[in-house]
């Protein structure tokens, strides 16, 4: 459900403020978190798997090993309207994607690549955002 994931990647997103500066990533690199999910997105910067890093373990999403903790991340998608619907996809999407990477030692840059992952995966599934929707609703609660 494209809603759903709308909502989660803006509240997700609201925890760049706390994780600019410890990620060190740029303020022109990505202003907002839903440019994500831009089709012409491009995944480079290891700044950007920390950022992701932090801002995962802003929301506590994180295990010792900065892997996906399984149950808060399910209680996090939980927290948004609808947040049941794809909360279990979700954490499958993810969890399937961190297996695929798991060699990678550096966390950042796993990180990145699972976030990766998890956008083509939810691409696939028709789960993924349009950037319609996300600036329509980011411009509104601006206002
Ligand atoms: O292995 C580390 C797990 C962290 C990967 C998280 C991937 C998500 C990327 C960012 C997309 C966000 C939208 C919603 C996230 C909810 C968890």
């Amino acid at each position: 459900d494209v809603e759903v994931m709308k909502d989660v990647t803006l509240g997700f997103g609201e925890a760049l403020q706390h994780c600019r500066e410890e990620s060190q990533l740029s303020e022109d690199k990505m202003e907002e978190f839903f440019h994500f999910w831009r089709d012409d997105f491009k995944f480079e910067d290891r700044e950007l798997g920390c950022a992701i890093k932090c801002m995962s373990a802003h929301y506590d999403l994180l295990t010792d090993s900065h892997r996906m903790h399984h149950e808060n991340t399910d209680r996090f998608i939980k927290s948004f309207p609808n947040g049941e619907v794809l909360s279990q996809q979700m954490v499958q999407l993810i969890h399937e994607c961190e297996q695929q990477h798991d060699a990678e030692e550096d966390h950042c840059w796993r990180i990145l690549r699972v976030a990766e992952c998890f956008k083509g995966a939810c691409q696939r599934h028709g789960i993924a955002p349009t950037m319609e929707m996300l600036m329509a609703e980011f411009i509104m609660e601006a206002e």
